[in-house]
This record gives C-alpha cells, structure tokens and sequence, in this order.
C-alpha cells in the first residue's frame, strides 16, 4: 500500500493551534522545559511600545494543545484522539544555525495522539515510524535506520523516543531525520487528561507525538547533490523532465519549437511534470547548465537532427548518460528512466552510507573511526554515564561523539561482549558519531 494512502488510513484529523503561547501556558510544563528555556522567542513589543506580558511563540505545541485535550477528553469514546498539525515553530538556535538543517524558524507537521491503553500507543509509534522510513527512502531516496533513542538523547518529557536517522558521508555526520515519541502518561499528569474507561473508573490517558520537519529537504540536498548542484529524486521533483530547443542558424526553428510544445503537451497529458524553457535570450548551453543546477531528473534537447529522424535526445541529471529516442515511444521511455532514476539515487546514496558504516569493539577503533568521519556501530552497555564519559572524550573542534540510536536491526550480541567504552558487559549495538 502506498504511503499516502496509509497515512489516510490513520484518520488523523488536521488542526491548526494558535502560534503564541503565554508564558503561564508555556510554564505548564515546566518540568523539562528548562533545558530548552534559553531557545524560547518572546515578543516583547507591539510598535515602540512593552507589552504587558512577554509572549512566546511556540517552539513545539504541547502546552496550547494539551488543555484543550484535557476539556476534549471525557469517556473512552472519545478516543483514540489524532491530531495533527502543519505550523512553522521557532526555536532560537545560537550553534551554528544551517539552511533547513537547524534553523531558527522551520515547518513541520506535528502528531498529537491520544489512546486509552499503552499497547495502542506503542503500536502507532512504529507505525508512525515506518511511514517516515518509506517518505525518506521512497520519496526522498535517502536511506534510514530506524531505532530508539537512548535516555540521555530522548525527549525528556516523553516515555521513550525512536527516530530514523540518515547519515551524510562527505561530512561524516549523523542527521536525526525525523521522531516518533511516545510520551506515556507524564503529559496526561501534568495536563489532567483523563477518561472514563468501559467499567466507570477515572483513567490516565496514554499519548504520543512525532514530526517531520523541512530539514528532510536539507537531508534530500545533501544526499544526492553534487559539484553541479541539486539532484532531485523524480518523485519530488516540482519539475521532473525540462524541455529545451536547440535550434541551429538556418534550421526549421518553428519545427523544433512545435516538437518541444508536443514533447511537453504528450508528457503532461501523461501526468508527468515536464516543462519547456522557450527563453531566446540564453543559449542552450546556458539553459542545460541551470536546469543541471536546479536539479531536473531528465533534460530533453530537441534540435535539427532530432526533428529530421522524428527522435529526442534524453539526458540524466544523476549520471549525465544520453540516449536517443524515437518520439513515438516518448512517454514509455521516461517513465522507464525517471523509475531507474529514483532507484538509482536511492541505491548509490546507500550504497555510500553502507560503505561509511564500521562495526568495532574496542575504544582505540572508535576514535579512528570517527576521525575517519565513519558511522559507527558498537557494542554498548547502554549506560548513561557512560554516554557522558563518550561525550566529554570525545570534545574538540568538530563537536562530541554520540549515540544516534539503537537500531531495530540488531546484529547477533555474542555473549561475553563488551562495551567499546566502559569494558562492562555489553547490552547492544548503537549506533554513534558526529552529528548535525
Ligand atoms: C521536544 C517534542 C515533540 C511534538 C516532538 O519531538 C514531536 C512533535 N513535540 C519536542 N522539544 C520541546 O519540548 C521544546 C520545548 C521548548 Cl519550550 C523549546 F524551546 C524547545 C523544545 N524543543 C523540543
């Protein structure tokens, strides 16, 4: 089943919160709010003149959704509960702020659910996961591992957190691509959200909440860009195939340009988004290098020759091979490039992180390899002081060592194994590095 259909599935219901939180809301959770207080953005000002009250705008939206959920939430009927919501938040990142890898404003869809028993709260988390793995792999072409966050790097207000984590080889660096928390019964305690179960008893509510967040396209650039520019996986790409005449001094001009609008009409009719650059103040050359840099899975040039043998040139934007085709067979022939094409990038990029990945077990082999910018898997004994101990050895220049998750994938654990860190009996294998 496709991914859109499964999200469907879900029936999640869309909302849309108010983006200002006032600092008493934003207080409610107050718990673990501290560690991220210095991120919070206040408005101070309406023109020159103080407010009475500072008000924050939302850096997540827990504290304006959950009262309402705790009014909402009545009887068991009432649940499951899901909401999810597209919004911009702010978060005031002063650590080196990156066009949608870390930035101060970004767009995300947000999850807030609501179940009456743990076992279906544990269930939707994985769900929820799986649907991220396929939109990174699918849509993206980015490969992913999925796994659990370990205590130290989960979200402190929630139960436990798993997340799937792509890896980008140039930089050596581990990326959190997206999370699916599930936060147990503590928001439910500090918001009073109860129900009444089938035999007439006051219950706590069980919830869970996940994102996907514009840094996916930052993660998609990375991945599959290079010296020329963008590549974009043809599932996404607003443009998958560009159009471009290439006509000569004293050749049919009219001719090639009727071939291009016929080439663009028969694909779209065809439902695949191609377009035609007409501009006649940039020279071919020109046009191919910018749609190269914009990064449009396949360039079709129409010239003298192409339009004398009733053929078009198709060009690859992933590995710049040229094929000649007869224009009957046109709509058949793209979707068979554009379909190698998403495949193609998905393969070579995990190809690539694959290669980057090193198993090791001693302390030695971890420095080396992350001085060798590699994505790490080792055998941990999932201690938090330890975790820290990794860390604080690991500061320098480049940012500390950490863990990204414990994949759900696990290789065998032969029993006596210990860990890379602390020599005590290992419990599994993280996966660690350096991360953005
Ligand atoms: C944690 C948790 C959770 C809903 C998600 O990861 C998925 C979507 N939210 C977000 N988190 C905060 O709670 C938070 C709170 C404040 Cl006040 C802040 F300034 C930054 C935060 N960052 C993350």
């Amino acid at each position: 089943m496709g991914v859109a259909e499964k999200i469907k599935k879900l029936k999640l219901k869309p909302y849309y919160f108010p983006l200002f939180v006032t600092e008493n809301v934003l207080q409610k959770e107050k718990d673990h709010i501290e560690g991220f207080a210095p991120e919070v953005a206040w408005v101070t000002k309406s023109g020159k003149s103080d407010l009475e009250a500072p008000i924050a705008i939302r850096p997540t939206s827990e504290t304006v959704m959950y009262p309402y959920f705790s009014k909402w939430i009545r009887s068991h009927r009432d649940l499951p509960l899901k909401c999810n919501q597209w919004c911009n938040v702010v978060r005031w990142e002063f650590s080196n702020p990156t066009p949608f890898i870390r930035s101060r404003e970004f767009l995300w869809q947000e999850g807030h659910t609501v179940f009456a028993t743990k076992e279906e709260a544990d269930e939707e988390v994985l769900q929820i996961l799986e649907l991220y793995r396929r939109i990174y792999e699918e849509f993206l072409a980015v490969p992913v591992s999925k796994g659990r966050k370990s205590e130290m790097e989960k979200f402190a207000g929630g139960l436990y957190t798993t997340s799937v984590e792509a890896f980008i080889p140039n930089t050596g660096r581990g990326i959190q691509g997206a999370t699916s928390h599930c936060l147990g019964q503590n928001f439910a305690k500090m918001f009073d959200i109860t129900f009444e179960n089938e035999k007439g008893e006051r219950s706590m509510v069980w919830q869970n909440s996940w994102a996907y967040t514009t840094r996916s396209i930052g993660v998609m650039v990375m991945t599959h860009g290079d010296d020329k520019g963008l590549v974009l996986p043809p599932k996404v790409a607003p443009i998958q195939v560009i159009v471009i005449p290439v006509p000569f001094k004293d050749a049919d001009t009219t001719g090639i340009k009727g071939a291009c609008e016929s080439a663009v009409y028969t694909l779209n009719q065809a439902g695949i988004r191609a377009d035609l650059d007409a501009r006649e103040n940039y020279s071919p050359g020109w046009k191919y290098s910018q749609w190269e840099m914009k990064g449009v899975p396949l360039r079709i040039e129409i010239g003298p020759k192409d339009l004398a043998n009733k053929q078009v040139r198709i060009v690859r934007r992933d590995n710049g091979t040229k094929v000649d085709i007869p224009s009957t067979d046109l709509v058949e022939q793209v979707r068979v490039l554009l379909d190698g094409f998403q495949a193609n990038l998905l393969e070579t990029a995990k190809a690539k992180r694959d290669a980057c990945i090193v198993i090791i077990s001693t302390w030695d082999e971890f420095i080396a390899a992350l001085n060798d910018k590699k994505l790490i898997l080792a055998p941990w004994c999932d201690e938090e002081e330890v975790e820290k101990d990794v860390k604080a050895r690991t500061k320098g220049e480049l940012g500390a060592a950490k863990t990204l998750c414990t994949p759900f994938d696990q290789p065998d654990l032969p029993s006596g194994t210990v860990c890379f860190a602390s020599g005590k009996p290992a419990q599994k294998w993280s996966f660690w590095g350096r991360s953005y």
